[in-house]
């Protein structure tokens, strides 16, 4: 049965542009006990392939920690651990493509868009997904080169498609620059770099989980 994607205001990414494939997993185990409750696995420059025994292992522990396991842009990856949750960027093809490809596991999971402007949102919407990331917000190494969209839509996208579907916040968000995106009308984050890169992921989630509630 589809579980459905679930209402929880901090998206945390295991990335391994931060970690180590070691590091992966107890990292990952912080951000849960701190109480993350969605949980991507993103690993641009590697191979899906060599990520199966790494996606079946987060699996197994969202389900122990009662959360939410997506994976970024690999169909076949998501299906061979079967996770919860597909996460496709603008590339990645249109959502019945994807679904295609997927065949019945398709129809068992939920999909995420990465957006970056309203039209972009409002397409993704329409087309079917189930939340959107829309961002970057600001500059980011985790993109670099990518130029910040600002947060001046921000409000507009939480109060048409927010109403329908999750929007999360992303790109350069920290407990500083989350004070920017809830007063422009922000509701839910993304967070990648400033909880990978922190002494204490676990505390560090907690904390940013308090400032969202
Ligand atoms: N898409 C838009 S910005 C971004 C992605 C994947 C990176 C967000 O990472 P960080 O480190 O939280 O800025
Ligand atoms: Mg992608």
């Amino acid at each position: 049965m589809k579980k459905p994607f679930p209402h929880s205001p901090l998206y945390a990414i295991c990335d391994l542009g931060y970690l180590t494939l070691d590091q992966a997993l107890p990292v990952s185990e912080r951000l849960l006990r701190g109480g993350a409750r969605i949980l991507q696995l993103r690993a641009k420059g590697h191979e899906p392939e060599d990520l199966v025994t790494l996606a079946k292992a987060l699996k197994t522990l969202c389900q122990v920690h009662h959360a939410h396991f997506v994976i970024n842009d690999h169909p076949q990856l998501a299906k061979a651990c079967h996770a919860d949750t597909l996460h496709l960027g603008q590339e990645d093809g249109s959502l019945a493509e994807v679904k295609k490809e997927l065949g019945e596991f398709g129809e068992l999971i939920t999909y995420g868009r990465s957006t970056h402007s309203p039209e972009q949102a409002a397409a993704a919407l329409k087309e079917g997904f189930d939340y959107i990331g829309f961002g970057p917000l600001f500059p980011t190494p985790t993109k670099a080169g990518r130029a910040a969209i600002g947060l001046g839509d921000l409000r507009e996208v939480q109060e048409s498609i927010g109403k329908i579907i999750p929007v999360y916040g992303i790109g350069g968000v920290n407990p500083e620059t989350l004070s920017q995106v809830l007063e422009a009308g922000g509701k839910n984050v993304v967070v990648v770099s400033h909880l990978l890169q922190h002494p204490e992921p676990a505390a560090e989630t907690a904390h940013l989980l308090s400032l969202l509630s």
